[in-house]
């Protein structure tokens, strides 16, 4: 049985129990993660030396990094991530950016305006990571507004995933942004998935 390690309200986690759903893969999961359960410690260390949900276990094989169990997974399933090679190496490219490229310009504005942690109250800081993701989110925009459903075509891949728990974070913040049309009719498409749906939860920004 595969077993995940982190707490639900990680998009990180989340990402991963998206994708384990899409694919009716059975799971455990254990909470871990602050505040529920400090990943600081020697017994989580020795799984993910960087302290840092999530942790897929299967067996003897411990993978960190929710991208890489994402690609483990569509990878041991045969499914979503295209088999044509080019195509394939467009879904990884956008999984890619939404880590390396979109996620860290909103960290001030989402401690700021979402988590409201001490600290994070400087208005220019907050207007300039908001600025910051705003200009990633108008690449995403570009194309998304090429008209195919999803982000690399017809077919709905991991780096779909990816993409909407973060966007699912841009519609969460409460901030004045640009209307993102094609981003918002992607949304909602996602959200029709019962997975995205699950996982996209009010609840969960
Ligand atoms: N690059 C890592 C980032 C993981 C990460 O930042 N996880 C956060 C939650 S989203 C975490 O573990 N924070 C510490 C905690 O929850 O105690 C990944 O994609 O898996």
């Amino acid at each position: 049985m595969l077993q995940i390690l982190g707490r639900v309200t990680s998009i990180n986690v989340r990402k991963v129990l998206w994708a384990l759903d899409e694919l009716n893969l059975r799971y455990e999961r254990e909470d871990w993660g602050m505040p529920i359960r400090d990943p600081k410690v020697p017994e989580f260390l020795r799984l993910n030396p960087n302290g840092q949900v999530p942790v897929l276990i299967e067996g003897e094989f411990v993978l960190w990094e929710s991208n890489a169990i994402l690609v483990y997974l569509a990878e041991r399933e045969g499914v979503l991530l295209p088999q044509h090679l080019e195509s394939r190496a467009l879904a990884l490219q956008w999984l890619g950016w939404q880590a390396s490229e979109l996620n860290p310009p909103w960290g001030y504005a989402v401690n700021a305006l979402i988590r409201k942690t001490p600290g994070y109250d400087d208005p220019d800081r907050i207007a300039q990571s908001m600025q910051r993701w705003g200009a990633k989110m108008e690449i995403l925009e570009g194309q998304l507004a090429k008209g195919a459903p999803y982000v690399v075509g017809d077919e709905f891949t991991i780096a779909d995933i990816a993409l909407g728990l973060s966007i699912h974070r841009w519609m969460s913040v409460p901030a004045e942004k640009p209307d993102y049309a094609a981003v918002q009719a992607y949304y909602e498409r996602l959200m029709g998935r019962e997975a995205g749906a699950r996982w996209m939860g009010a609840e969960t920004p």
